[in-house]
């Protein structure tokens, strides 16, 4: 992968002419992130960020592993603070199966792959030509809070409070792509690369075959976002899953929709 390995830091400038890859929510789908990776490959993007929630699906170990080796910058997700200790905050049936299953495809994970967790951070600020770019998993306050298109305007003028005047922010989380106004500010969800949802979560689970991804182009005041989907070798992934021996198997193999 031709991607250079990024610098972390408060303030990283990144240049004139900048595109930036996008990837999120990659869910231990080591197949979609690969099918993602090649895309992104082609798209000559100057660097990459990952949004967070990496190593939680059937391809825990595989899928941490290639991000490590991307280099890349990493935003904390609430399913990375998971396998750190955190609990989930929500606590209906689902959430509980979720972190069931979540726990067993933890298991594959060692103290190494822990240790690379905790270098994830829980916002990222770049500077990408001359615009401030802030990077979340959630939003600048929370990896658990939801940022939709239908988020009443107040609620996220609350998410969004101490914010640069002109920034670009870029979060995950939904696993829906999402490109949203509010005042000054660019909301960018780029999707989810391992699991994207059919519709808004925690309305029902219904997540799609295909895998979701995002280039960021700044340039002398130029903006151009694009937001992509790919496929993958699903059929594949499902059946790995399957044999995986996880918890739940039949509900969550379910959820599955082309
Ligand atoms: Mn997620």
């Amino acid at each position: 992968m031709a991607v250079p390995v990024a610098r972390r830091g408060a303030h990283d400038r990144v240049g004139a002419a900048v595109r930036l890859g996008l990837i999120s929510d990659i869910h231990g789908n080591a197949l979609a992130l690969d099918a993602v990776l090649a895309e992104l490959e082609e798209a000559r993007v100057d660097r990459l960020v990952c949004l967070g929630d990496v190593a939680v699906g059937p391809q825990a170990v595989e899928t941490l592993e290639r991000v490590r080796e991307l280099g890349c910058p990493v935003v904390l997700g609430n399913w990375d603070a998971f396998y750190l200790g955190a609990r989930p905050t929500a606590e209906t049936e689902v959430a509980g199966m979720l972190a069931e299953i979540a726990e067993f495809w933890g298991e594959a994970l060692t103290d190494d792959h822990r240790a690379f967790i905790e270098t994830f951070v829980p916002r990222l600020d770049l500077r990408a030509d001359a615009t401030d770019v802030v990077c979340v998993h959630g939003s600048p306050k929370s990896y658990d809070d939801w940022i939709f298109s239908t988020t009443p305007d107040e609620e996220l003028a609350e998410l969004l409070v101490g914010l640069p005047e002109r920034a670009l922010v870029l979060g995950g989380h939904t696993h829906v792509q999402m490109v949203r106004r509010h005042e000054r500010l660019v909301v960018v969800n780029p999707g989810s690369v391992g699991m994207p949802f059919l519709d808004s979560w925690p309305r029902s689970v219904r997540i799609g075959t295909w895998a979701e991804y995002g280039v960021v182009t700044v340039e002398d005041g130029r903006l151009a976002l694009d937001l992509h989907r790919t496929s993958y070798d699903a059929d594949t992934f499902l059946r790995v899953s399957r044999e995986s021996g996880m918890p739940h198997a039949d509900w969550w193999l379910g959820t599955w929709s082309d």
